[in-house]
């Protein structure tokens, strides 16, 4: 475990970092709150102090991708006519998103994914290169064989730091090398246990850099084709700068890159944007938060995008302040999954949510999300575990079992178990609830991943996910046949990190977590420098 040291990076201009994770004023701690770590208590419920976040939004909203198409039916080899383009309504600013999707049932896949313990992943339309018998491409050398043995006394040891605002790691598929990207815009490889010292990619101006309190711009994910090794593709979600034509800067970019014949990397000419998904604003200025932030290839092969209600606070957008997570011509508030790869732009199966609901914008999967920041994919059983965060009062984690989509998750209708606002009574009628709620001192849900590794064989299968503000971190295991989990166990005390933002497999299938501040330091100029570590077995 090789601690690398390289210089530092200097701190982002102003010191206050960053209250990513998907904070509006209404999840940041205050760094007071932020220091129960270790003790093991919650400190009871600590209510974010709700900012000021206008009620009246004016009328502008974002129309992303509204398509003039009818229903799509399943198997229907129809294709929409381009997206309309989105208008900003009395800001000016540029319009919503063209996305000029096509729906094409060649690029429906609905393989069937193999359970625990079945092979023949069944990777569909979008043809995962395959080879591997987990669900989820390149993952190989992750261990899908079942749990064995006590749990031991865990730990999280250094791995590596000096990479500045570290936000996400991952690995492309089947490749030794670790990937780690910054919210300042540059992705970061790891080889051989050392920092590669010339980024594999710089966003420049193209990305927008939060940081300041509930400013939760930035590069915020990072995805590789399952076909990398052949097609050398790999897409990013990050926040438009000024170098970005034609968006406001806060609208999300979808971009699609490739490697260059280094693999060490990327050939920066070669960006394509997928999809800008316009974001809302308040009358005279721009949102700066809850602008989702994952992306991933899920088991069959198709990329999920994970989008944030669009900010401010309890997603009072829209005409009627009823909001866009639960209107399903808007692309925000949802997951989307598309095929970057199937069309020009891109192209979305048949199967996604417009099967269930007539005139739902054809790229959406699931909805009613509030900010789906992290969230991730079981290797070995193709499930997706959705972190989102909530208001004020609960977190919420979400599993969906593969292949099991076009879900209603319930913001702003629901905070996690509970009506939303509090006391108003709600319809439960189809919602899907989340399995873990967490209320009390945690603020801000950091949806993690599950563990398959060889080093601790008891933990195999086990979830690990944190709170960002508390700084809690537990586990737990699903059961996909009964659709329950188990108890979460907490191992906050153990960990003692500040500030998690990401857990994430390496490709062996152990776990890592990205910090933003660590251990022991809470506050100061530490803060943004952050670090990775890895979890290990206690000595
Ligand atoms: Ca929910
Ligand atoms: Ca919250």
């Amino acid at each position: 475990m090789s601690r690398l040291t390289l210089a530092r990076i200097s701190v982002l201009s102003s010191l206050t970092l960053f209250a990513i994770a998907a904070c509006s004023s209404d999840d940041s701690k205050s760094n007071a709150n932020s220091n129960s770590n270790g003790t093991g208590t919650n400190a009871g419920p600590t209510m974010g102090t709700m900012g000021s976040t206008t009620s009246a939004m004016g009328s502008t909203t974002t129309s992303p991708s509204t398509t003039g198409a009818g229903p799509t039916t399943s198997g229907a080899a129809n294709s929409t006519s381009s997206g309309t383009q989105g208008t900003q309504g009395t800001t000016g600013g540029t319009g919503g998103s063209t996305t000029g999707a096509t729906t094409s049932a060649g690029g429906a896949s609905t393989g069937t994914e193999g359970g625990p313990g079945t092979t023949g992943g069944g990777n569909g339309g979008g043809g995962t290169g395959g080879g591997g018998t987990n669900p989820i491409a390149g993952t190989d050398d992750y261990d899908c064989s079942a749990a064995e043995g006590e749990v031991p006394a865990l730990k999280l040891t250094e791995f590596a730091s000096g990479i500045n605002v570290p936000v996400d790691i991952t690995h492309p598929p089947n490749d030794p090398r670790k990937v780690v990207i910054s919210l300042t815009g540059e992705v970061h490889i790891i080889k051989d246990g050392q920092v590669v010292e010339a980024p594999f990619l710089s966003l420049g101006s193209k990305v927008a850099v939060g940081g300041a309190g509930g400013d939760e711009r930035g590069l915020l994910g990072i995805a590789f084709h399952p076909d990398y090794a052949t097609n050398g593709l790999f897409y990013l979600h990050y926040s438009a700068g000024t170098g970005v034509p034609g968006a406001n800067t806060s609208d999300t970019v979808i971009e699609e890159y490739k490697v260059s014949s280094d693999p060490d990397v990327a050939d920066a000419a070669s960006a394509r944007v997928v999809l800008t998904v316009a974001q809302p604003d308040n009358g005279n200025a721009l949102f700066q938060n809850h602008k989702g932030g994952s992306i991933n290839f899920g088991p069959d092969g198709l990329l999920y995008i994970g989008l944030g209600d669009g900010g401010g606070s309890g997603d009072d957008h829209g005409p009627s302040g009823s909001g866009f997570a639960q209107d399903t011509s808007k692309l925000l508030g949802k997951i989307l999954r598309i095929d970057p790869t199937g069309g020009d732009p891109y192209s979305t199966p048949a199967d996604n949510l417009v099967q269930d609901v007539s005139g739902a914008a054809p790229e959406i999967w699931d909805y009613g999300l509030r900010n789906p920041f992290r969230r991730s994919f079981d290797a070995c059983t193709g499930d997706m575990y959705i972190g989102d965060v909530g208001q004020d009062r609960y977190e919420e984690i979400t599993i969906e079992n593969a292949g099991e989509g076009r879900k209603n998750y319930g913001w702003n209708i629901w905070e996690a178990l509970h009506c939303y606002p509090s006391g108003d009574s709600c319809s439960a009628d189809g919602i899907t609830q989340p399995l873990i709620e967490q209320g009390d001192a945690n603020a801000s849900m950091t949806g993690g991943s599950v563990y398959r590794g060889s080093a601790i064989p008891s933990l195999r299968g086990a979830y690990f996910y944190a709170d960002y503000s508390s700084n809690n971190v537990w586990y737990t295991r699903y059961n996909r046949d009964a659709k329950t989990v188990e108890q979460s166990t907490s191992v906050s005390q153990e960990l003692n990190v500040n500030n998690i933002v990401a857990i994430k497999n390496g490709p062996d299938g152990e776990l890592y977590f990205v910090a933003l501040m660590t251990q022991g330091e809470i506050s100061g100029s530490n803060r943004g420098e952050g670090a990775i570590f890895k979890l290990e077995a206690a000595e």
